[in-house]
């Protein structure tokens, strides 16, 4: 009986004793630790502090922004040597691979369409218009001796005949290169994009040099997941790095139904560039984002996220390769970024970063001419250089930009304006 009591008079005691830290925690008033520094410390002060002054020395790389290897602006510039039809819709080039540089030359793959008609929709699209902007695309490359400008070479990956997986469109593509082979994984649409969804697997081909021929594999290696699972109808943006040995490939999926759709990014690791690739337990890896944009960084990951999700313009570091966390907040991301990554294929455990590489600009021309162009961005988010520009943390935008996100006629209805007024 007495054991008892001591054992309860113990339980009292101890859940008093949490209570009393809860509510310390929460109320307690730090002790005479005087004001805070007048100079930002650049290491954590040993004093009490609130929840947002602990996160800049425990979540990011250093508590200001200009100090933060994975902090940067973004910069674009106009790219020369691509066609786009006047911009009648007609030609649409997005989604670009990282880019390779080999034998004295930068190469770059992207989702190609030509068609006689700018997309048109699911319902209204047949064998030669296009549902989508990346309906009835092929995958087309580039090369450039300096980045800026480029040369058009012309298709790399066909549509294959159906029923082959791409039949009706093959999109989005990545490279790896992988012992002295090069491999370009895309997505390969069965059906018009839009018919229930942006639905679709991962195919590969395969080539000894960078300039082709490549030789289709004709197999899905990224399949969709099992019925009920997130990742059941789309594999999107294959996004392929080594690391460990192994062959990491990153991808999006869309899930859940409008108008609560949801992208987030999942990883398969395989031996074989061929697969099988096995998926990551631990599926969904990254939150937010669209088209995965990532390079090694240090001993970890980093990830260029945009776009969709609770972390979109961020940049997210995972020294496991797995588990990311917010490593900064930027803005004015590139969209569908795909860098010149140096160590992409290097399985370094020192990854350097990144300074440029390519991205898109979509829907331009609006409904009736929809298509992409292609954009070069640079950035510092490399150990190797120090751009203060790029550090600068305020992205200055003209009065336009403001006003060309202005309020929809329904916002303005509700407020009552009367723009005749
Ligand atoms: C892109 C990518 C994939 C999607 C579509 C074309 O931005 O996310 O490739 O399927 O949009």
């Amino acid at each position: 009986m007495k054991l008892k009591l001591l054992a309860i008079v113990g339980a009292l005691a101890l859940v008093a004793c949490q209570q009393g830290t809860k509510e310390t925690e929460t109320t307690e008033q730090p002790k005479n630790q005087g004001g805070f520094p007048f100079v930002l410390p650049k290491e954590k002060p040993n004093r009490k502090m609130s929840a947002a002054m602990e996160r800049i020395y425990t979540d990011y790389e250093a508590p200001q922004p200009n100090h933060n290897e994975l902090f940067s602006q973004f910069k674009y510039t106009e790219l020369k040597g691509f066609d786009y039809n006047n911009h009648d819709g007609t030609i649409s080039r997005r989604d670009p691979s990282k880019i390779i540089f080999h034998n004295g030359k930068y190469y770059v793959w992207y989702t190609y369409r030509n068609t006689p008609t700018p997309p048109q929709g699911a319902e209204k699209s047949t064998d030669v218009i296009p549902s989508a902007d990346w309906d009835l695309a092929e995958i087309w490359y580039a090369t450039s001796t300096d980045g800026f400008n480029w040369e058009e070479q012309g298709v790399a990956i066909k549509r294959p005949e159906k029923p082959i997986v791409g039949w009706r469109a093959v999109t989005t593509t990545d490279i790896l290169e992988w012992k002295g082979k090069f491999y370009l994984y895309y997505q390969g649409f069965m059906e018009a994009s839009g018919k229930r969804g942006d639905d679709c697997p991962v195919a590969v081909s395969y080539a000894d040099s960078p300039e082709g021929p490549w030789t289709a594999y004709n197999k899905i290696v990224i399949p969709n997941g099992a019925e009920g699972e997130w990742d059941q109808y789309s594999i999107h943006d294959p996004y392929p790095l080594v690391h460990d040995g192994k062959i990491y490939i990153y991808y999006k999926s869309d899930f859940g139904e409008r108008p609560d759709l949801v992208r987030m990014q999942g990883l398969v690791i395989g031996d074989n560039p061929l697969g099988p690739f096995t998926k990551h337990p631990l599926n969904p890896v990254i939150t937010s984002g669209h088209e995965t944009s990532l390079f090694p960084f240090r001993k970890g990951v980093a990830a260029l996220v945009y776009k969709d999700g609770p972390e979109h313009n961020t940049i997210q570091y995972a020294e496991d390769w797995v588990n990311f966390k917010i490593a900064s907040i930027t803005e004015l991301m590139p969209y569908a970024a795909a860098p010149h990554v140096p160590d992409a294929f290097t399985d370094t455990k020192d990854g350097r970063g990144i300074t440029w590489g390519m991205a898109h600009f979509i829907a331009l021309g609006g409904k009736e001419k929809f298509h992409s162009k292609l954009v070069r961005f640079d950035c510092d988010l490399s150990l190797d250089i120090n751009d203060l520009e790029m550090k600068e943390h305020r992205v200055r935008h003209t009065p336009e930009v403001y006003y060309s996100q202005g309020l929809s006629s329904e916002q303005l209805k509700r407020l009552g304006y009367n723009k005749s007024k």
